[in-house]
């Protein structure tokens, strides 16, 4: 994968001193937008941030040719509220949908119909999650619902197709013959590849089973966790110790059919199995059945248990990020090689964070930093290169791709368009706070309603329904917030100060919430 970057890197069409060159063709040229998501991806296990688990050299380049966001976060971390905010460009409460139970109204402003009356040509291909089927794209190949990772189902423009192979190889080859073959060259385009990967069960390719076999994973500080003076996280149900399922999780499903875990995880674990083809399952079982086999002698329990499970998760979620990361080379390398770098915008990112142990959880949700904040890396041909630490949020992913077109971005949107920050440019009064609103409760992983507000130093939290709690924490004393201030004397004034800002920003966003629960 290193190969491909210097080669990628030494043919020069990017590299710095081409810069000024690169901004007068694109003047010429209407700006393409290549927008690649993947689900639960982790900033974590991206090289560009953080080196501790994996090395990712092909979402590498995205960052070294173009900038990485050092605060990027949601406003709602689940896909298909995340999914919503990116499409129209407004927080869950405004676009209606606030949980994965919900049907997304597909008549209603969205920036990939904007761009189509605008003379673009938009394609949706991969994990689409929004239940009714997509609009606004001249084409669209979406898997249904979560999608599998082996021999996955397919809706193509209506039709229901199963393709043979693995979910993140399929999902590359639509989009690569979407750009080759079934667009209309005369147009700009705006391709949206959604990749199911690395959502749970992290199921790794065949071809990358045995990676990483001898990596020992360091254990977050805070793995054990007690929640102390956090009752919401007390409640979750997200724990690696006691919710990573055995055999679905884990795939610890023995031939001799003696492991058992929960039994509707179990049957779902054996649905993903049976999916495969014999010469998969062949290839499945000659990873699997000997750690199966060791784990079984081992007889752990305890501490030994729960970091087993910490290593197993961790092994195959980087074996699925690999295959994430092989096949955007492949991407780059398409554009590339049809001439495509000087006008095309390339984005990286996440529908949400995801948690690699911090807490002792995997899942999202919580608005605490590891799933509030998402990776965010933009390839702009002619723009600026190196970091941007401006807080953005994914309601202006909308408004910076309609001002990229030169569309005029809708006085309803709620986002804000940073292209003037891709630019390089400096913007006066960027927003110092962010919104968060998180609604799926009661619902899997048990994580209660919440609402609140992050600044550049603190976060204040309040969850609400169920547990009622209120949470503040100092990001710069506490970066992994396992210490509540809130209610501790001295913090009064600043919680005063944060709640009015909570309260101007659920204003400004209209959160009808602010009716019934602004005085608390
Ligand atoms: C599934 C997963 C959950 C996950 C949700 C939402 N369970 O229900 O672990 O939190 O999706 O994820 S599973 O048994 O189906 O794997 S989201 O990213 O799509 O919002
Ligand atoms: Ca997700």
């Amino acid at each position: 994968m290193k190969l491909d970057l210097q080669r990628l890197t030494a043919t020069g069409a990017i590299a710095l001193g081409y810069a000024a060159q690169i901004m007068a063709q694109s003047a010429k040229k209407p700006m393409n937008i290549v927008y690649i998501m993947s689900d639960d991806h982790s900033y974590q296990t991206i090289s560009a941030y953080d080196h501790r688990f994996i090395e990712t050299p092909n979402i590498d380049w995205i960052a070294q040719h173009g900038t990485r966001f050092t605060n990027s976060f949601v406003a709602n971390s689940l896909s298909g509220p995340s999914r919503a905010c990116m499409l129209t460009g407004k927080h869950s409460h405004a676009n209606g949908f606030t949980d994965n139970t919900k049907t997304f109204d597909g008549s209603q402003q969205t920036y990939p119909k904007l761009l189509q009356k605008a003379g673009y040509q938009t394609a949706m291909i991969g994990k689409w999650h929004l239940t009714s089927n997509p609009t606004g794209f001249d084409y669209w190949d979406i898997l249904i619902a979560q999608g599998h990772y082996y021999n996955p189902d397919f809706i193509c423009n209506g039709k229901r197709v199963q393709r043979h192979g693995y979910v993140t190889n399929i999902v590359t080859d639509l989009a690569l013959d979407w750009l080759s073959n079934k667009r209309d060259k005369t147009k700009p385009f705006c391709l949206l590849l959604h990749n199911k990967a690395p959502h749970r069960v992290w199921s790794p390719d065949t071809c990358d089973l045995d990676l990483y076999n001898d990596k020992l994973y360091p254990l977050p500080d805070n793995f054990y966790d007690d929640y102390k003076g956090r009752p919401a996280a007390a409640k979750q149900e997200m724990s690696i110790i006691k919710d990573m399922d055995l055999v679905y999780d884990l795939k610890m499903a023995d031939k001799e059919n003696e492991i058992h875990s929960n039994p509707e995880l179990e049957e779902l674990g054996r649905c993903n199995y049976n999916r495969m083809t014999p010469s998969q399952r062949a290839q499945w079982d000659a990873h699997y059945d000997p750690i199966i086999k060791k784990f079984k002698e081992a007889g752990l329990t305890g501490k030994a248990l729960a970091e087993w499970k910490y290593q197993r998760y961790m092994h195959d979620y980087m074996r699925v990020i690999h295959s994430i990361d092989r096949n955007i080379g492949r991407v780059i390398n398409y554009l590339k090689e049809n001439d495509l770098l000087d006008n095309t915008m390339i984005v990286y990112t996440s529908d949400q964070g995801f948690y690699m142990g911090e807490h002792g959880w995997f899942d999202k949700r919580f608005m605490y930093e590891e799933s509030f904040r998402t990776p965010l890396l933009v390839y702009l041909p002619g723009g600026k290169h190196g970091d941007i630490k401006e807080m953005v949020q994914n309601i202006d992913y909308a408004p910076t791709i309609l001002d990229l077109a030169g569309v005029n971005i809708p006085s309803d949107i709620q986002g804000v368009s940073f292209l003037p920050l891709l630019e390089g440019k400096k913007v006066k009064n960027w927003r110092k706070s962010l919104y968060y609103h998180y609604y799926e409760y009661p619902a899997e992983h048990s994580v209660c309603k919440h609402y609140g507000v992050r600044t550049s130093r603190y976060s204040l939290i309040h969850f609400y329904d169920d547990v009622n709690s209120w949470e503040l924490y100092d990001l710069k004393k506490d970066p992994e917030q396992m210490h509540n201030i809130y209610g501790e004397k001295g913090t009064e004034k600043l919680t005063k100060k944060l709640k009015d800002e909570l309260h101007k920003l659920q204003d400004q966003y209209d959160d009808p919430i602010r009716f019934t629960l602004k005085d608390n």
